[in-house]
């Protein structure tokens, strides 16, 4: 133990801390990371741990993306914690991928059933955290005014959660409503009869488009970059599902395990441009109308070949053009600038059908690209004008580093998270980083999360924390620290593991911090799978955690 350093506190100690008292930890973020790493540190380790949470309720990123047709892709049952049964016998899910609202009343759920919100504290952004090292200690500000000090800061912030908002010329000077879709507001926002222009064909916008257009009196969609989609074919679970589903929790559980994704299925072994004409046609044909992200595990290698890939790409090619009659928008929706995959693949319902309705016009703004916003509309290049009352951003985020970096983290000797990662993010597992003692970040970069269904990388993430911060409760160890040739060494197996697939070959894609103006260009995310990241995390910490400095 480092001399003069705090230890944890005791389980018996840790009742009715003030906002002076040192906590065990500070956990940043009140979504599935937040909530689970509070209950892990808290019940389990019997630590004192408070949450800071922007909003004022639970729910992270279910919390913020409210617009229209939010859904996530991951089907309901795997979409939930599974480190507790009863939670997953308690809780039944509707439908065959879970609705925003849905999501945010389980998580509602788990927090009142866990009684985690006493050790909450709402409406609290944090907006600086410092190392004192003199103190061993992390201080955290957040932008009400609260100042809590604790031993270890761990970020639960989400991957996706700082929205990316295009600075455009005379934006403020629009007369009508604008709104971002991840920080969609609390009341339901109500298109009749109004004139919608939609930026933005994302996995985002490819969900709201088609429910906005049901409404409004005419959608104009803004599109720079078209984009692949496959049918989600979302539907009610019958009522029997859940019970058969709950004799069967272990097994689920374990096929999650077994799976590079952490959802339940496996590629099987079986290349695509070496399968028979009419084997793969119907295979593709049978993933096809199976609908989800499963179609893209028909086969091993999409990711790997680029044969595959072509005949993957061209098959979702050949659906557009005969979903969608008007033959220029068709091809204005055909993608043709990246293999299938290597941008997050979206999942719909009706979406390139959306373009059939005669509210609907597709506008190709990247060769005709925004000048700017006025009062009434929005002005292309080329001098045309298109009017609007409401403009809808689904530009997305700023991904995987946004959040942490504008936290206002300074690290050891003064050093800010900013200036470490200003080649881009280096991190040891994509959950510790070196300068920055005791920082745990959930689903960092350099984590496989955003390639994976997310509680289940979530869910490593804060076991294998825990597990670590339980060592080194039990050696004395006050500070934990990524040595630097280790967090060199994993960012450039990170870089070189996306090097071996297709993935980087979307330039333009966010997981390479490309859609953010003056961004890095590394690509952020771990792709050997998760399955081979929870092993090689257990055996560090089978050998005693090398790669961090343990004092
Ligand atoms: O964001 P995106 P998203 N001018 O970055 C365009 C998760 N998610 O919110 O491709 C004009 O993917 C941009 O164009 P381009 C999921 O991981 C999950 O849609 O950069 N256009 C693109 O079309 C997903 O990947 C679920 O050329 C601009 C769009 O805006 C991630 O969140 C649902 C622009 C942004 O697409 C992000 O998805 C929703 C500009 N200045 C989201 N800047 C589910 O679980 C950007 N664009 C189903």
């Amino acid at each position: 133990m480092t001399k003069n350093a705090p230890s944890m506190r005791a389980a018996s100690n840790r009742q009715g801390l003030e906002d002076g008292d040192l906590y065990d930890a500070i956990i940043v973020g009140a979504g599935f990371s937040g909530l689970y790493q509070l209950h892990s540190l808290r019940d389990k380790l019997g630590l004192s741990a408070i949450v800071l949470e922007a909003g004022d309720g639970v729910g992270g990123t279910w919390y913020w993306n409210r617009y229209p047709g939010a859904r996530c892709d991951s089907e309901s049952h795997t979409y939930c914690y599974y480190f507790n049964d009863d939670l997953l016998k308690e809780w039944q899910w509707s439908e065959r991928y879970p609705g925003q609202a849905e999501i945010l009343k389980y998580l509602n759920f788990c927090a009142d059933t866990l009684d985690l919100r006493r050790d909450i504290r709402f409406s609290q952004r944090v907006n600086r955290a410092v190392w004192d090292a003199a103190g061993y200690c992390w201080l955290v500000e957040t932008s009400a005014g609260l100042q809590l000090k604790a031993r270890f800061l761990i970020t639960a912030v989400g991957c996706l959660s700082s929205a990316n908002m295009p600075d455009i010329d005379g934006l403020s000077a629009f007369d009508g409503a604008i709104y971002h879709t991840g920080e969609w507001p609390h009341e339901a926002v109500d298109f009749t009869g109004k004139s919608v222009v939609v930026i933005g064909t994302g996995s985002t916008g490819i969900q709201a488009i088609p429910v906005i257009a049901q409404q409004a009196d005419n959608v104009v969609v803004l599109q720079r970059t078209p984009n692949f989609s496959v049918p989600a074919r979302n539907g009610p679970l019958a009522d029997e599902f859940h019970q058969t589903f709950t004799q069967d929790i272990d097994m689920w559980r374990q096929k999650m395990r077994a799976s590079r994704h952490g959802h339940p299925w496996v590629a099987p072994p079986r290349n695509l441009h070496e399968t028979p004409e009419d084997e793969r046609n119907a295979i593709l044909e049978a993933g096809w109308q199976a609908g989800g992200l499963g179609f893209r595990e028909s086969f091993c290698d999409i990711l790997l070949d680029e044969r595959s890939n072509d005949i993957m790409s061209d098959f979702i090619r050949s659906k557009i053009r005969n979903i969608v009659k008007d033959p220029a928008t068709a091809e204005m929706l055909v993608p043709h600038d990246h293999p299938f995959g290597t941008k997050r693949p979206p999942i719909d319902t009706d979406y390139f059908e959306t373009y059939n309705r005669e509210n609907v016009t597709l506008v190709d703004i990247r060769h005709n690209p925004i000048k700017a916003v006025d009062r009434t509309g929005v002005c292309l290049e080329d001098g045309s004008h298109i009017a609007a009352d409401m403009i809808v951003f689904a530009t997305g985020f700023d991904a995987m580093t946004g959040a942490l970096l504008k936290m206002g983290i300074v690290g050891r000797d003064g050093l800010t998270l900013a200036d470490a990662w200003s080649e881009g993010p280096q991190t040891y597992l994509g959950m510790a980083t070196h300068g920055f003692p005791n920082l745990f970040t959930i689903t960092g970069p350099g984590s496989p999360s955003v390639l994976t269904n997310m509680p289940r990388a979530i869910e490593q993430h804060i076991d294998w924390i825990t597990t670590l911060m339980s060592h080194a409760n039990a050696q004395s160890v006050t500070l934990i620290e990524a040595e630097l040739a280790a967090a060199r060494e994993w960012t450039s197996h990170v870089t070189a593991a996306a090097n071996e697939t297709l993935l980087p070959q979307a330039g333009h894609s966010w997981y390479l911090g490309a859609n953010v103006p003056g961004k890095p260009r590394v690509f952020m995310p771990y792709c050997k799978g998760l399955d081979v990241f929870r092993a090689h995390c257990a055996q560090v910490a089978a050998d005693g955690y090398p790669g961090f400095s343990l004092r």
